[in-house]
C-alpha cells in the first residue's frame, strides 16, 4: 500500500473495545461515556434548517438545547469559524433541556454516531439532564442528541458541533495515557495484552485488560513515539501472525484491533530486497532519532534480526524505509530496551542484555555531525560506545525487562524487571547517568511470574 493512503486517520470504530474502554475510563476516573462512541461512518439525515432529520413515526417535533455547562466546549454553529474548546482528554459535561417538553422522561444522546444509543434521565420530567463526555482526540466532534416522550416517542436530533484542542506536544516517553506518568504493557500467561497505569515512583496500578481471548502470545512489544500525528504514544507489535503492526493509541492507552495498520517496509533503495518482520527477534522503538522540524516526527527502531543488530527508520504513517545492519555479529543473544537519552548528552542511546552471561550495557548514541542533533544510528550498534549498566541479569534472576521512560521524575530514564523472587515480582530500577543502575525497589508482588512480556 503505498504511504499516502496510510496517512488518513483510521476511522473511529471502538465498538469492540468499548467494554475495555469502559473499565480503563473507570480506572482512570473518566466516564465512559465518550469512549463507547462508535462511529459508523454513516452520513445523517440533516435537512437545510440546519438540526432537524425525518424520524421514525414520531409526534414529537421539539429538539433539546444542549449546553457546555462549564463551558470547556463550546458549540460551533454552521455558520461559524471553528470555536476551539479544551485540550483533548478533558472532561466536559453537557447539560441536555426539554425545550418546553413538559413529559420529557429521557435524552437520548451519542459522540460521533447518528443513532444515539445512551441515555440520560432528567431527575423530574420536562426537567434537565447532564453529562458527562470526555473527546480524546482533537479536532471536530458533534454530539447527536434528542427528546423521549412518556409515550415514547423520539424528537428530532439536535446536532452539537464543537472543536477539541490538539495538546500540541507529544507525550512523555512511556506515557500511553497522558497522565504524565510512564505506563507498562504487559502480556500475560493466557497471551493477553494488558496495561499497569504508572502512578508515579516507579509504581504501577493493576492490569487493565486491553484484550480477551489471547492471541498476544509470542508477541513482541515496543512504544516510544507517535506515528499518527496526534501525539499519542503508539504501540507497534509483531505478532505470532509474523506482521509487524501499529495499533494507534486512542489517548487512553487503549488500542483495537479495528484501528491497526500493517507496517508497510520500503524495499531497499539498492539492493531492492525488503525485509521480512517474521524474521526480527527483537525489535524496540528508540523515538525519532533524527528529528526534523519540517517534517511530522516518525519514530525509528532497531531489531535484532539473525546475529545482526539492523537501524529501521521509520517514515510516514505506519511505514519503514529501507534498513540496514549496524551491529554484524553478536546480537542474536541480545534482548533490548529504548531508555532514550540515559547518559544526558542529548542523543539516545540503547540498552541491550547479553542473555548469555547476564551482562546489561547501554550503548551509548553519538551525534550524527549535524547541527539539528541527530543521534548517529551506526553508534548504537558499536561496542566501543558501551558501558556496564548492570551484571547477573540472568534470564533466571530477572526474567523480564524493559525501559520505562523516567518513572521517578528525576529526568533519568529507568528500568522496570521481573524477579525469580516470588515476594518481590515487579522491581523498579533507577536509571543513573553514569555507572551502574541505582538499587531496585519492589513495586509489584503477587502474578509476575506468569507475565510472559514486559513493555
Ligand atoms: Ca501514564
Ligand atoms: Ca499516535
Ligand atoms: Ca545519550
Ligand atoms: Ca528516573
Amino acid at each position: 500500500m503505498p504511504a499516502t493512503s496510510r496517512r488518513q486517520r483510521p476511522a473511529r470504530r471502538w465498538s469492540r473495545t468499548a467494554v475495555v474502554a469502559a473499565l480503563v475510563g473507570a480506572t482512570l476516573g473518566l466516564t465512559p461515556l465518550a469512549t463507547a462512541a462508535t462511529d459508523t461512518g454513516s452520513t445523517s439525515t440533516q435537512n437545510e434548517a440546519g438540526h432537524r432529520i425525518s424520524a421514525e413515526r414520531q409526534s414529537l417535533d421539539v429538539m433539546p438545547t444542549v449546553t457546555s455547562k462549564d463551558g470547556l466546549f463550546p458549540e460551533t454553529k454552521a455558520d461559524m469559524e471553528p470555536v476551539e474548546g479544551a485540550l483533548a482528554r478533558t472532561e466536559g459535561v453537557f447539560e441536555f433541556g426539554a425545550n418546553g417538553v413538559a413529559d420529557a422522561t429521557q435524552y437520548l444522546y451519542s459522540l460521533d454516531f447518528d443513532h444515539p444509543n445512551k441515555k440520560a434521565v432528567p431527575t423530574t420530567k420536562g426537567g434537565p439532564a447532564t453529562v458527562s463526555i470526555t473527546p480524546l482526540t482533537p479536532g471536530p466532534h458533534t454530539l447527536f442528541v434528542r427528546i423521549q416522550d412518556a409515550e415514547g416517542n423520539v424528537g428530532p436530533m439536535y446536532l452539537y458541533r464543537f472543536y477539541v484542542k490538539s495538546p500540541g506536544v507529544p507525550d512523555k516517553p512511556g506515557d500511553l495515557n497522558g497522565d504524565g506518568h510512564p505506563d507498562l504493557f504487559a502480556i500475560d500467561g493466557t497471551g493477553n495484552l494488558g496495561l499497569h497505569a504508572g502512578t508515579g515512583g516507579g509504581r504501577v496500578d493493576s492490569m487493565v485488560p486491553l484484550s480477551a481471548g489471547g492471541g498476544w502470545n509470542d508477541a513482541l512489544l515496543t512504544h516510544r513515539g507517535d506515528w499518527t500525528g496526534d501525539y499519542y504514544e503508539d504501540l507497534v507489535a509483531r505478532r505470532s501472525d509474523g506482521k509487524l503492526w501499529l495499533f494507534p493509541n486512542n489517548g487512553l492507552g487503549e488500542f483495537s484491533e479495528d484501528t491497526r495498520q500493517e507496517v508497510y517496509f520500503f524495499p531497499d533503495p539498492v539492493t531492492g530486497t525488503v525485509i521480512d518482520p517474521s524474521t526480527i527477534k527483537q525489535i524496540v522503538s528508540l523515538g525519532d532519532i533524527n528529528p526534523n522540524s519540517s517534517e511530522p516526527s516518525h519514530p525509528d527502531f532497531v531489531a535484532v534480526i539473525g546475529d545482526q543488530l539492523w537501524y529501521l527508520p521509520g517514515s510516514f504513517y505506519g511505514s519503514i524505509d529501507g534498513g540496514y545492519v549496524i551491529g554484524s555479529s553478536g546480537w542474536g543473544d541480545m534482548q533490548l530496551a529504548s531508555p532514550g537519552d540515559v547518559d544526558g548528552d542529548g542523543f539516545t542511546d540503547l540498552i541491550a542484555r547479553d542473555t548469555s552471561t547476564g551482562q546489561l550495557w547501554v550503548y551509548h548514541g553519538k551525534s550524527a555531525g549535524h547541527s539539528d542533533g541527530d543521534t548517529d544510528p551506526a553508534s548504537l550498534g558499536a561496542d566501543a560506545n558501551r558501558t556496564a549498566y548492570a551484571t547477573d541479569w540472568t534470564t533466571t534472576a530477572r526474567p523480564l525487562f524493559t525501559a520505562s521512560g523516567d518513572s521517578d521524575g528525576d529526568g533519568v530514564p529507568d528500568l522496570w524487571t521481573t524477579t525469580s523472587n516470588t515476594t518481590a515480582g515487579l522491581e523498579f530500577v533507577p536509571g543513573r547517568r553514569t555507572g551502574l543502575v541505582g538499587p531496585p525497589t519492589v513495586v509489584g508482588t503477587g502474578g509476575w511470574q506468569a507475565i510472559e512480556l514486559i513493555s
